[in-house]
């Protein structure tokens, strides 16, 4: 593992991902929101993209994106991740896009560890690559450096309730050491799933997309728990109160 990935429990990488698959990875991501868009997609991926922007990984295939081209992406990801975190693999279940148009869908204070489904896969990393710039007028994303020692020793909280108020996170990192990431496309924040983290507070925003790759270093078991209850909680992180 990188050294500043463990002593801070994030860090960020200049252009992570090759120029030929960030294209693939934009392509992706125009084609199945497009899809959702133009109103072919099931009405359950339609309400959840209203309700939080997300799409799985595993939900491409079915929104006119080629599967190839997917586990192309996943391949690259993996590749220069491996580079930070040892040989690894991309978690497809629990990996998305997301897109915020508006900022209602923004995320609260949380780990990915309570809400994100990743605890089951210690020790866990999230590839964050957004598609566009982020940091002044569409969101970034902003961590807590070092939280993840701190959150690791605390109670993990359930997915329905996986959202930190303002006044915990005041209490719990009393001189916290708070960065948003000021990216560009191809550019990842990679962090540990025990690193508290939010989307940057924005009021008003520009449109985002940005890719949420999982990795986990080789050997984890396969996650049990069935697929419905991983993207519930992904929901109920967004549903849990803010501040
Ligand atoms: O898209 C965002 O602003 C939040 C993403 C997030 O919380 C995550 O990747 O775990």
């Amino acid at each position: 593992m990188h050294p500043w990935l463990v002593a801070n429990g994030f860090t960020v990488v200049k252009n992570f991902l090759p120029r030929r698959e960030l294209r693939l990875l934009k392509h992706l991501a125009d084609t199945s929101y497009a899809t959702v868009d133009n109103g072919g997609a099931p009405d359950a991926i339609k309400d959840q993209v209203h309700a939080w922007g997300g799409l799985g990984l595993n939900m491409l295939s079915g929104l006119g994106c080629v599967q190839r081209d997917v586990d192309k992406v996943m391949a690259a990801v993996q590749k220069r991740a491996a580079q930070y975190v040892g040989p690894c693999r991309v978690v497809e279940d629990i990996s998305l896009l997301r897109r915020h148009k508006e900022s209602r869908t923004l995320i609260p204070w949380h780990i990915d560890a309570d809400g994100a489904g990743t605890a089951s896969y210690d020790p866990c990393v999230n590839v964050w690559l957004p598609l566009t710039s982020v940091g002044t007028i569409a969101p970034s994303l902003e961590v807590i450096g070092g939280s993840h020692t701190v959150m690791r020793s605390e109670p993990p909280l359930l997915a329905s309730n996986a959202g930190r108020d303002q006044d915990w996170i005041e209490q719990t990192f009393p001189a916290p050491r708070r960065i948003v990431a000021a990216m560009d496309p191809g550019d990842a924040l990679m962090f540990d799933h025990f690193t508290m983290h939010r989307s940057q507070a924005m009021t008003s925003i520009a449109p985002r997309i940005s890719g949420e790759f999982r990795v986990t270093t080789l050997g984890v078991p396969p996650h049990r728990a069935g697929f419905a209850g991983r993207w519930a909680a992904l929901r109920d992180v967004l549903r849990a109160p803010t501040r």
